[in-house]
């Protein structure tokens, strides 16, 4: 067996190491700089309680984007050097977050061994690549990303850190071949137990859905489906789940080979970057499309984000979190029981809202990231919550999971044509989407992010907007010089959340102004960039009446988003005249 020694490193703090909404997240050059990665491990360490450590289990894969299988490495050797008994990581080093979450919570080692956490080595949405993004969190025992508590105790590591400790003469391990390694350390026996990424998450999905019925729905001859993994992780489990357990034909699949740059592209699943399934649903009006497939979804770099596409038609990630809890019970037999509750992160839009007073289910809104969800999850309060951010899922896992939500949707589409798949017409996305407006109401939502813009330029219009926030009836002044038909603004303020599980307090969790009608604009600073400041501007608008809910998006919302724009001075700040995104 080969024998390792622990050495001592010395090292300095060095600034920038403060984990943002979902882990840090930094350019690839930053993470290579000397100590770099190795600090914010040690920190990691350090934050824990020794049991978490010493002789325990953890996991260390991701989404495989470059720089991950270095990472692997210099983790490995320093899980070894603090006393880590076991490391566990996915073959060739990929687990999808979703999939990193269940093998916490789910998979039983050969010897008995559960895992305690997992570092997850992704930027998830951000582009990958040598010039590009690289990112690491810590999931905990409940398979869920750190708490505040424990993120701000690992940025206070890193400002006083001396000091970090790695296994320097451990060899690399092969993490291409499934199987144990074993070495000798001081403080005993160190394994290393390379398995294969899709086993444990395609059994729980197996656990969670009805796979016969989402089959049949498949070899419908009627029913067309395509997946969209943008050259993510999600293609890892893209073949097993769809192609050899459900029977989709190889050819619905596209981008599944996971790449450690994702094909030069940005493995975000919105309509601007997932352009190949956008053109394929026919949603690209300058390439029109004979006959698109009946559904369409895209995963970004970890698989834990998703869109959902019918043919020619766009659902909203917060419609499609509040279609899925309105049918959750009937169509997947996870749920059957019931469910215990929902949530949503503030930003989202309320038609969860709607569905919940309903069906008179408990209701929660949380700041944005999902490790909000995971106490409520915890105490049995939640089962299925979502994110405007293309973040859907449920309380199987502590992560948002985009194959499930995929899965969820099939699912829908499979109970609303039982005894239909033979028949003339299926029933489509778009009309389930359809005959939810009309049901609950519509809650048109769209969102402007300014990405990469001067991170001074970017605080200065969110102070602009709090101090507005001191004068409502100035407010309203100028927001009727604006547009004279909008309602009245009834609340501005900060969101401010109370964890109803451990009272913890979040303040400064985006700045609203809510309207008399209910409709809202949202203000954010999104915390998973990795230069400059990313501006997101959430706007809704609710529609109650039937003969209203058809319009398209962009023309209801239209004065609202004037309003939206001058209210903030968005161009005045930020030297922009358009978006980078709109979703
Ligand atoms: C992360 C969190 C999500 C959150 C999103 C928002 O997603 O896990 O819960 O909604 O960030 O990002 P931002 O702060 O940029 O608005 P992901 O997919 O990047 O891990």
């Amino acid at each position: 067996m080969v024998m390792f020694k622990v050495s001592r490193v010395e090292t300095n703090p060095i600034e920038g190491q403060k984990p943002g909404t979902s882990g840090l997240r930094k350019k690839v050059k930053v993470f290579k700089q000397p100590h770099y990665l190795e600090n914010f491990v040690q920190a990691t360490f350090n934050a824990l309680s020794a049991d978490k450590v010493k002789g325990a289990t953890i996991v260390v894969s991701g989404d495989g984007r470059y720089y991950s299988k270095d990472a692997i490495q210099i983790i490995i050797k320093m899980a070894a050097a603090n006393g880590v008994r076991r490391v566990w990581v996915g073959q060739n080093g990929l687990l999808s977050t979703p999939a990193v979450s269940a093998v916490i919570r789910e998979r039983v080692g050969a010897d008995g061994s559960k895992a305690s956490g997992a570092f997850i080595l992704t930027a998830s949405h951000n582009p990958g690549g040598p010039h590009e993004d690289f990112g690491i969190k810590y999931n905990m025992e409940n398979g869920g990303p750190a708490p505040e508590g424990i993120t701000d105790k690992i940025y206070d590591n890193t400002k006083t850190i001396k000091e970090y400790f790695i296994g320097e003469d451990l060899p690399d391990v092969d993490i291409s071949i499934v199987g144990l390694t074993s070495f000798g350390g001081p403080e005993g026996h160190f394994d290393v137990d390379v398995f294969d990424a899709a086993d444990d998450y395609v059994k729980l999905m197996k656990s969670i859905f009805d796979f016969e019925s989402i089959k049949k729905l498949l070899a419908s001859p009627k029913f067309t489906f395509c997946y969209d993994a943008l050259h993510g992780v999600a293609g890892a489990y893209a073949n097993r789940i769809f192609v050899e357990e459900l029977g989709a034909q190889e050819s619905s699949l596209i981008n599944c080979t996971p790449k450690e740059d994702f094909g030069g592209g940005h493995p975000d699943p919105n309509l601007t970057y997932a352009k190949e399934l956008v053109i394929r649903m026919g949603l690209n009006k300058s390439k029109p499309q004979d006959n698109p497939p009946e559904f369409g979804a895209a995963a970004d770099g970890d698989a834990d984000r998703n869109m959902v596409l019918g043919k020619r038609f766009f659902v909203t990630p917060s419609d499609s979190v509040a279609i899925i809890a309105a049918n959750a019970v009937q169509a997947i037999p996870y749920f059957s029981d019931g469910l215990k509750g929902v949530a949503r992160s503030m930003p989202t839009s309320a038609a969860l809202d709607v569905v919940a007073k309903h069906l008179k289910l408990k209701f929660f809104e949380v700041p944005t990231g999902w490790k909000f969800f995971g106490n409520l999850m915890d105490a049995g309060m939640c089962s299925v919550c979502g994110e405007e951010s293309f973040g859907t899922g449920s309380d199987h896992i502590r992560e948002k999971d985009g194959i499930w939500a995929v899965l969820a949707w099939l699912s829908i589409l499979a109970f609303k044509n039982k005894g239909n798949l033979g028949g003339e017409k299926l029933v489509t996305v778009e009309d389930i989407v359809r005959q939810h407006w009309a049901t609950f109401g519509r809650h048109y939502y769209t969102r402007y992010d300014y990405e990469n813009v001067d991170a001074g330029a970017a605080k200065e219009l969110m102070a602009h907007l709090i101090k507005l926030q001191s004068d409502i009836s100035g407010v309203n002044k100028i927001i009727k010089g604006i547009h004279s038909d909008v309602s009245d603004v009834v609340q501005a303020d900060e969101f401010e959340y109370k964890d109803p599980v451990d009272g913890s307090i979040s303040k400064h969790q985006g700045i609203r102004y809510l309207f008399a009608d209910g409709s809202r604009l949202v203000f954010r600073l999104s915390g998973t960039g990795s230069e400059g400041a990313t501006i997101r501007l959430y706007i809704e608008q609710y529609e109650k009446e039937s003969s209203k809910i058809g319009r398209e998006s962009q023309d209801a919302l239209a004065p609202l988003v004037e309003v939206a724009l001058k209210l903030s001075k968005m161009t005045e700040f930020t030297g922009r005249s358009a978006p980078t995104v709109i979703t």
